[in-house]
Formats: structure tokens, sequence, C-alpha cells
């Protein structure tokens, strides 16, 4: 059994997707970030980061990780799914997953950051957060003109990234003109498992959206 620590946001979804599409068996442990639960020196023994998300893998020794693409990359090879398990195909995952852990996610965060929550108006981190980000995925759009998914099959590098993409409204990032960007997010919609994660832990909607991505400004 797995226990997962979580909150409905970008890099906690990803995991509550991994999960289902792999019908592991897990307990979901709700970390209210609002109310500071990953700051306390319990949960800082887990992740020193005191961020979320984090797993607890009773089957492999209480073992613990931290971070969401590790956590990714720990139960891909736990399962031997979502990632290929040697030579170019698994390093065509692995560079797009940290596409997502250097590049969209650090370059959203801060979009969402300086659009909806710096303090003042900063129009130049704004213009260089939203350009970049666009730059992104203007880089996703032409990777996927000729294939289905980012590298080769489903796999944990789409996870990632689409955990975040799904969410460029509230960066006020558009998608419009990235037609490829566009049917990718459509096809991992349509996946019942990514649908079942996005409800892990349930939400109460817009509110839940504004505080993790807000708190993005300290992380990633
Ligand atoms: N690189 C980390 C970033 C984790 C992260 O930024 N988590 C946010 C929620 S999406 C968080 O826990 N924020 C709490 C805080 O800022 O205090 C990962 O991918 O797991």
């Amino acid at each position: 059994m797995i226990d997962l620590y979580t909150s409905p946001t970008p890099n906690g979804w990803k995991v509550a997707m991994m999960l289902e599409e792999l019908s592991l068996p897990y307990n979901v442990n709700y970390i209210d970030l609002a109310a500071k639960d990953q700051a306390t020196p319990e949960f800082l023994t887990m992740n020193p980061n005191g961020r979320i998300p984090v797993i607890v893998d009773h089957d492999a020794d209480d073992l613990v990780v931290f971070d969401s693409n590790a956590i990714l990359f720990y139960l891909a090879e736990k399962t031997g799914k979502l990632l290929p398990k040697e030579g170019a195909a698994r390093h065509d995952v692995m560079q797009w997953l940290m596409f997502q852990a250097s590049g969209i996610g650090p370059m959203q965060g801060q979009a969402v950051t300086f659009e909806r929550y710096f303090p003042e108006d900063v129009p130049a981190a704004r213009k260089r957060y939203h350009n970049e980000t666009l730059r992104l995925y203007t880089v996703l759009n032409t990777r996927l003109s000729d294939r289905e998914w980012l590298a080769g099959e489903f796999s944990i590098a789409d996870i990632s990234n689409w955990s975040w993409i799904r969410s460029h409204r509230w960066a006020r990032v558009p998608t419009e003109g990235l037609p490829n960007l566009e049917r990718w997010m459509d096809q991992l919609r349509a996946r019942p498992a990514c649908e079942r994660g996005l409800n892990i832990p349930p939400s109460s909607g817009r509110a839940d959206m504004a505080k993790s991505l807000g708190s993005a400004m300290t992380t990633t």
C-alpha cells in the first residue's frame, strides 16, 4: 500500500493520475496548504522542502519519495509501466519529463504569480513569464506535429506536462493557434484514469487552484 500526501494542485494531480493509471492501491492524506500542514515537523521529516506531493511506499520498507517527477519516475520503475526500460526511448521520455520540471513548471508557476498574486503589478515580469511559457507551449506544439504523444507511447512525460498545461487559462497563457497541443490535451482529457486523478483529493474549485498555483511562487 502507498500513502500519498497531496493537495488539489498540478504537482499533486500528477501523482494521483499516475496511481490511477497504474491501478495501484493507495491512501490519500490531504495536506491543507493554507493551514501550512506542509510546514509541520512531521511533514518536514518526509520532505525537508515542505512541499507536496510525497509518497510513502509501505511495500518497499516505507520508502519515502518527494518531488512529483521523482515520484512518477519511481512508480514507473516499480511497475515497469509508462517509461521504457532502456535505450533511446527511455531517454526520450526522461528529457520531456525534465522539460516539465525545469521549464513548464517554473515558468507557468511564475506566470500565475505575476498575473494574479504578486502584491505589485510588474509588467516586465508578467511579460517575461507569459512569453516564456508560451514559447515552451510552442515547442511542445511543434514536437506533437508528427506524433500522438510526447515521447513514443503514452508516458510519464505526458502526465507531467499536461497536469500543468491544462491550467493554462489560470496563467492567462493561450493555446489558440497551437492545434497539436490542443489535440494532445483532448487525448489526455479523454483518459478515464487521468480524469479520476484530477479529483484526488476532491477540490473545492477555483479557490484551491488559486491557493496552490499562487504558492508556486516559492517553489519549483
Ligand atoms: N518541484 C516540486 C514542487 C512542489 C510544489 O511546488 N508543491 C506546491 C503545490 S503544487 C506546494 O506544496 N506548495 C506549498 C507551499 O508553497 O508552501 C514537485 O514537483 O513536487
